[in-house]
């Protein structure tokens, strides 16, 4: 074991395996040393700890648009923990917390009213899910037992996000403990009809009618909700097709359906406007988010909810507990205090207009790639785009892994899951810094055999 206590040896203790690292090929990681480790971060750019430079071409992991190192962030920070670095939520409140509350509902669509703080996307999503088993419970329809997620969803990693994501490896170890009634729709991507499709593909919206042919297998009167991602983020960028998310919610509304829009990466801003709820005009029953409400400087999620969904628990006796859920750190000031900062800059700074102006300059570079004959797909909406390689016969996720590891020589950390590369850039990128990105990884897989 390194000697903590006298000389820490990054480089010994990682590859020990202390640090059990969380979606990783652990042991990859270890044996690769350095190059692996994240020291310093500026702006839209990370350091390693072997002295390169690298563009953050996913915002982290979707979540600090802003860039690092935000010197109004910082400072905010530091303010707070002087002021008040914590407080129980449960039975009290604290001035950022309500303050962001308001803030936060006045961003999203109308009727969206309430806020439930939680501390990562995943218990967001838990929440969301446990606030419409509660809905339909208090309005005397206790049978509404099922959640309807859609296959390659990400919903995170608690039970109840896992049991509505359709992501395969995430499911398949733990497939004897799912949470019982789940069901999944068909994700709306199809190669052949919607490849190099800039934006929202025109087909595919007919592909929501999924959703009938669940209620008409388990009935609508045991149906809670459909919870999905806008746009499927973690999967690769899947775009709506035009009218299927719209369809979605005339389908809903018919059965008494809740519709939970799992926004935690395509909120604030990602989308060129608050939500991806209002860039395609869909109002959810409720939305998720977490990321970069906080620019990813202390972790913060929550649950913004319908004035009907708020006021079905505001009953029954008034000193009771209405929502029996909720967690050590919801609305934590530290949190709750750096979000103001976030939301002000991005105001103050109009964030969300340049996404919109940066759009069709990630559009143009991506699909620039068109030619390489190892690109299979090129995707793009907002400040997000993906690229799916052919893949190596024999080896799947091969060119993804190597285009990865030669980025991180070249000046690029790329996000690259299998096949799929996937990019959420800064929004204080410039259009040379994205277009430099493209370049990169132009090369790239030029270089791949
Ligand atoms: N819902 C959605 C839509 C997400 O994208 C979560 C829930 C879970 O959030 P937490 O904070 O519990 O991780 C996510 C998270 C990637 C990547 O590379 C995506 C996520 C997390 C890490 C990596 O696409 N999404
Ligand atoms: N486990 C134990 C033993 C606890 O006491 C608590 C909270 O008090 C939790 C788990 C839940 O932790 P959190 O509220 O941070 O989600």
């Amino acid at each position: 074991m390194a000697d903590l206590k006298n000389e820490f040896d990054c480089a010994t203790t990682l590859k020990e395996g202390r640090f059990w690292m969380p979606f990783t090929a652990n042991r990859r990681v270890r044996e690769q040393g350095m190059a692996r480790v994240l020291e310093t971060a500026k702006g839209p750019y990370y350091t390693t700890a072997d002295g390169t430079k690298l563009f953050d071409t996913l915002s982290g992991l979707w979540c600090t648009p802003l860039g690092h190192a935000q010197p109004r962030i910082t400072e905010a920070l530091r303010k707070q923990a002087d002021t008040l670095d914590f407080a129980p939520s449960f039975q009290l409140a604290n001035p950022e917390a309500v303050r962001l509350a308001e803030r936060i509902a006045n961003m999203a669509p109308a009727g969206l009213e309430h806020v439930f703080f939680a501390n990562s996307g995943s218990e967001a999503v838990d929440t969301a899910l446990k606030i419409a088993i509660g809905f339909h419970r208090l309005r005397g329809e206790g049978a509404r037992f099922r959640l309807i997620g859609r296959e390659r969803g990400y919903h995170g990693v608690g039970f109840g996000g896992m049991s509505v994501g359709g992501i395969v490896p995430n499911r398949k170890m733990f497939a004897t403990v799912m949470v019982p009634g789940v069901d999944h729709i068909r994700h709306p991507y199809n190669h052949a009809k919607v490849a190099f499709t800039k934006g929202q593909p025109a087909w595919g919206a007919e592909l929501a009618e999924d959703l009938e042919r669940l209620v008409a297998l388990h009935d609508a009167s045991t149906i809670a909700a459909v919870i999905v991602e806008p746009v499927q983020g973690s999967t690769g960028v899947l775009v709506p097709p035009i009218g299927y998310l719209q369809r979605l919610r005339e389908i809903c509304t018919k059965h008494g359906i809740l519709l939970i829009f799992d926004e935690v990466i395509t909120g604030f801003g990602r989308m060129g406007e608050n939500f991806a709820a209002q860039r395609f005009g869909v109002k959810p029953d409720m939305i998720t988010f977490a990321k970069a409400v906080t620019n990813g400087i202390v972790p913060m999620g929550g649950v913004i909810v319908t004035d009907e969904i708020y006021n079905t628990f505001m009953n029954g006796s008034e000193s009771a507990i209405e929502f029996a859920h909720g967690y050590t750190y919801s609305g934590h000031p530290l949190a709750a205090a750096v979000a103001h900062t976030v939301l002000d800059i991005m105001e103050e700074e109009n964030l969300i207009a340049r996404v919109r102006s940066l759009e069709p300059v990630l559009e143009e570079a991506i699909h620039s790639l068109r030619d390489l004959p190892l690109v299979h797909d090129l995707r793009n909406i907002g400040l997000t785009a993906a690229i799916d390689l052919k893949p190596k016969d024999g080896a799947p996720g091969a060119r993804g892994l190597e285009v990865f590891e030669k980025g991180l020589k070249s000046g690029v950390l790329l996000r690259c899951t299998g096949e799929t590369i996937s990019f959420g850039p800064p929004f204080i990128s410039t259009p040379e810094q994205l277009r430099d990105m493209v370049a990169t990884v132009r090369k790239l897989i030029a270089e791949l055999d």
